[in-house]
């Protein structure tokens, strides 16, 4: 065996004894407030993301029960254990955000919601929403 897989190996152990994912009441939940399942809408598209039972706080701030919105968009969810990715399908709102407004192409879209913590990693268990299904005009 060659050093470079045990070195491998050692950096995963570390990272996994390092973090452990922030937990999150059983009773979360997370939501659409708009818009509506199912909604035909026109451009810019107001999102509001809905939480019961936990606290919104910045990306970096560690509070227990909290965390920070992602909109999934157009796709499924990522791995639930490691932080979620970021790109046009997959936005943060690290400065803590309840709402925000996109312009979409026409035709249909599904959007997603998925809380994460200070780390941006999704809670256990992980809080999620609904995905719902929206046509843009
Ligand atoms: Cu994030």
């Amino acid at each position: 065996m060659s050093k470079m897989p045990l070195i491998a190996l050692s950096v995963l152990l570390f990272f996994n004894l390092a973090y452990a994912a922030s937990t999150a009441p059983d009773n979360a939940e997370l939501y659409f407030i708009t818009p509506a399942d199912g909604s035909v809408v026109e451009n810019p598209v107001t999102i509001r993301f809905g939480l019961r039972n936990m606290g919104v706080a910045p990306a970096g701030t560690q509070v227990e029960n909290t965390g920070h919105h992602h909109l999934i968009l157009d796709s499924e969810l990522p791995d639930l254990n490691s932080p979620v990715p970021s790109d046009d399908k997959h936005m943060h709102f690290g400065k803590g955000q309840t709402e925000t407004r996109l312009n979409l192409s026409p035709g249909k879209h599904t959007l997603q919601l998925l809380f994460g913590d200070y780390a941006h990693t999704p809670h256990n268990p992980p809080v999620v929403s609904d995905r719902i299904t929206i046509t843009v005009k």
